[in-house]
């Protein structure tokens, strides 16, 4: 079976041709961490870097997205017993006070479709949760989305807690959302800015040594 067809999938964003094509490539026998490598994964990198370059939109994102989580739905519980290890595990959400998840979602699933596991802990996350979900989880990324002014200082907090629970270091911060820019990640001491889904993958695997 050609893994390419089902990557193609992923990139036109076609839901139930990604999970008729995940268990074909099952049932011919081929490695999960092959399938989610080489197919899932591959496309999602390709929908990352046109997402990048505007040739699409979010919307289209969305659909790669679902597209591919249709496929990991197949893969878990396989790449869990083949004993595959994940990327890395990033804890998400979006700030305290603050609803806005649309663009969190998106980050989420492209750093999943990326092969992070994802500790989604959704909106209006108090800087306390995301830092006892970090140490609980022995994660490796805190991932922060804020879509308003009045939100986005609740990162700092966040932040000033890791380090008070002396995981700063440990636990790497990445943070992002419209009003946040470069600058600002600087000022609050985040270790990184993502400024949309796309480079948020790369920035998470820069964290752990991937990139
Ligand atoms: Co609201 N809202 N909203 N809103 N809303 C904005 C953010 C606003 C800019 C609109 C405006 O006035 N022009 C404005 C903020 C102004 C400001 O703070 N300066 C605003 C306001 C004022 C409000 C309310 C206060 C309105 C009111 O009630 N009076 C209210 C606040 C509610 C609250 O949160 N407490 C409110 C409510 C809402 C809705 C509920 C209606 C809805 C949210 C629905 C939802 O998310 N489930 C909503 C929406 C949809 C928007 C706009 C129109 C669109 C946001 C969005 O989803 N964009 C927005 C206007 C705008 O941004 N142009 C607006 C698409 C999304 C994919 O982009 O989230 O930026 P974004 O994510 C990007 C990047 O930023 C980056 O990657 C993503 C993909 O590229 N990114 C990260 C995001 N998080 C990241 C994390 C990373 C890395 C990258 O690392 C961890």
């Amino acid at each position: 079976m050609d893994l390419n067809e089902l990557k193609q999938a992923v990139i036109a964003g076609d839901m139930a041709g990604a999970r008729n094509l995940t268990q074909k490539a099952i049932e011919a026998g081929i490695d999960p961490g092959t399938i989610l490598n080489e197919a899932l994964v591959a496309g999602m990198d390709v929908v990352g870097e046109l997402f990048k370059a505007n040739e699409i939109y979010v919307p289209e994102v969305l659909l790669s997205a679902k597209s591919m989580q249709q496929g990991m739905q197949l893969l878990k519980p396989l790449l869990v017993k083949g004993g595959i290890e994940p990327r890395g595990k990033v804890v998400v959400g979006t700030v305290r006070g603050d609803l806005h998840d649309i663009g969190k979602n998106l980050v989420a699933m492209m750093l999943e479709g990326a092969g992070f596991e994802i500790i989604d802990l959704g909106n209006d996350v108090a800087p306390e949760s995301f830092v006892e979900a970090a140490a609980q989880s022995e994660a490796s990324i805190i991932g922060m989305s804020a879509l308003l002014t009045t939100t986005m200082y609740v990162m700092k907090e966040t932040i000033d807690l890791l380090k008070a629970h002396g995981l700063d270091g440990k636990v790497k911060t990445m943070v992002g959302g419209a009003p946040v820019t470069q600058a600002f990640a600087d000022e609050i001491g985040a270790d990184g800015y993502g400024d949309d889904a796309a480079s948020a993958v790369d920035l998470a695997k820069r964290f752990v040594g991937l990139a």
